[in-house]
């Protein structure tokens, strides 16, 4: 059996019941075939098998009480993936769903993603099973607070910076912030996607859905097309989403449709952002209201119908393994050209063969949604200078950014035989640096 093989049989026997952490490994490992066949040391290193064991993992118990007086319990998780290459970075996810073998996969994911945006941050990831939907401010801020009292004892700016992912926006990392402040008596860069009124920094909300476009963008433009009159679907209808929407239409496309976790919205005249916007984030409604306020806007129970949905470009940015191999062949049926994946891990593994196989151009997440913990890195490097920067020149350093991971998972495919194929051309470009970096750290 070879090594990448072998370790991958290991994980899944040494961690049993976490199909997101296979599946996100299965993926990055074989992705990485092509490196380890030409670096045969890495093998008597066991250096994959220290790159997919987490440096350490938390799990704590976040008591709170909620607006009724009930005392509510939740399980918090921070996983502490890889710091090899800089503090571990990544974000808090709250969701009903959230259990070790997500947070591992987004863990796993982001070290390589944070490689690729060429800034020194290392990977981890953490959040909880609570669902903000529903509960009042004070609940959510309650919840929150007491998260970071236990939470700030394993974190700092130059050890471990969390940030927003599901669930968490400006809202949280609000009250999570004031915790930290209050508890260490330290005004400092510990958490991204801060407001602007206490260090954050200009063109962090708009950071993941913007650069994500720019690469989509990046990649026509290689082969001679452009965004311009296209039509878009977009999954989601939360941070991600909302600014891949409005990028995507300041560039001429049409974004005919959009989701939440109920069911999808169809505009055939193109959705009218304001509206959008509006109900996601200033009334934290349902999607279904778009079509009570919009006319000739269609309503549709359920989500994976948006996938029917004729388009050029699919831009998928809820969740993982949004697009199964069904939903994929739909996709190319109906003549998708391009995938850029906002989400981490929206596609599964059968999905992403069938976009292979019909030649689509398919744009992974760990390169293609890096805008989002770029611009959490700038935000890190304002902080530390206690100066900040224009819009413009956060958006223009951005676009830098993407343009180059673009071009470097694109040649890392190249260079390594499989010329197109930008799962394994971003998993061999990120690996890259992560893996000399630990070489040169010795065996720790
Ligand atoms: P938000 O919480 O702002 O929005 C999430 C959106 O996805 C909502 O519309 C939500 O619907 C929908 N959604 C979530 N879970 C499900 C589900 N199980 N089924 C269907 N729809 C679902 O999160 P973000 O926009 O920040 O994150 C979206 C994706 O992008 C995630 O995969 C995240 O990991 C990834 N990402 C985020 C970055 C960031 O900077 N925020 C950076 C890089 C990646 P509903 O409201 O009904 O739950
Ligand atoms: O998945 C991701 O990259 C994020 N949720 C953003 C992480 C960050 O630290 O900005």
């Amino acid at each position: 059996m070879d090594y990448v093989e072998r370790v991958l049989k290991e994980l899944k026997e040494k961690n049993p019941n976490e199909p997101e952490f296979h599946q996100a490994a299965t993926e990055i490992l074989n992705g990485l075939k092509p490196i380890v066949a030409r670096h045969p040391e890495y093998e008597k290193l066991a250096l994959l098998e220290r790159f997919v064991e987490p440096e350490r993992v938390v799990i704590f118990r976040v008591p709170w009480v909620d607006d009724a007086g009930m005392v509510r319990v939740n399980k918090g998780y921070r996983v502490q993936f890889n710091s090899a290459i800089g503090p571990y970075k990544g974000g808090l996810r709250f969701h009903p769903s959230v259990n070790l073998s997500i947070i591992k996969f987004l863990g796993l994911e982001q070290i390589l993603k944070n490689s690729l945006t060429g800034l020194p941050i290392g990977g981890g990831k953490g959040g909880s099973d609570f669902d903000p939907k529903g509960k009042s401010d004070m609940e959510v801020m309650r919840f929150c607070q007491s998260f970071m009292t236990e939470l700030c004892r394993h974190i700092g700016q130059d050890t471990d910076v969390p940030a927003g992912d599901i669930g968490v926006g400006g809202r949280e990392i609000g009250y999570l912030f004031g915790q930290y402040k209050r508890i260490r008596d330290e005004h400092v860069g510990v958490l991204t996607g801060r407001g602007l009124s206490y260090g954050g920094s200009l063109a962090r909300t708009e950071a993941t859905g913007y650069g994500l476009v720019y690469m989509v963008e990046e990649a026509l433009k290689c082969r001679g097309e452009s965004l311009e009159g296209k039509t878009v679907v977009i999954s989601g209808s939360g941070n991600v989403a909302i600014y891949a929407c409005e990028k995507a239409q300041l560039l001429g496309a049409k974004v005919v449709a959009m989701y939440d976790s109920n069911g999808y919205v169809y505009d055939k005249n193109g959705i009218d952002l304001s509206v959008m916007k509006q109900l996601k984030e200033v009334e934290r409604a349902r999607i279904k209201e778009y079509a009570n306020r919009v006319m000739g806007a269609e309503y549709h129970e359920g989500c994976k119908g948006i996938w029917n949905i004729p388009c050029d470009v699919a831009l998928p940015c809820a969740t993982q393994n949004e697009i199964d191999a069904e939903s994929a062949s739909a996709l190319v049926k109906n003549g998708v050209k391009i995938v850029g994946e906002g989400a981490n891990m929206p596609t599964t593994l059968e999905g992403i063969a069938v976009f292979r196989k019909a030649g689509v151009i398919f744009l992974p997440a760990k390169a293609a949604n890096a805008g989002g913990v770029a611009t959490s890195a700038l935000e890190m490097a304002q902080s530390s200078s206690r100066m900040f920067w224009s819009f413009e020149e956060v958006d223009a350093k951005l676009k830098g950014i993407m343009v180059n991971i673009y071009r470097n998972m694109d040649e890392a495919a190249r260079e390594y035989g499989v010329a197109g194929d930008y799962v394994a051309g971003a998993n061999i470009a990120g690996f890259k640096k992560v893996a000399d970096a630990m070489l040169a750290h010795g065996v720790v």
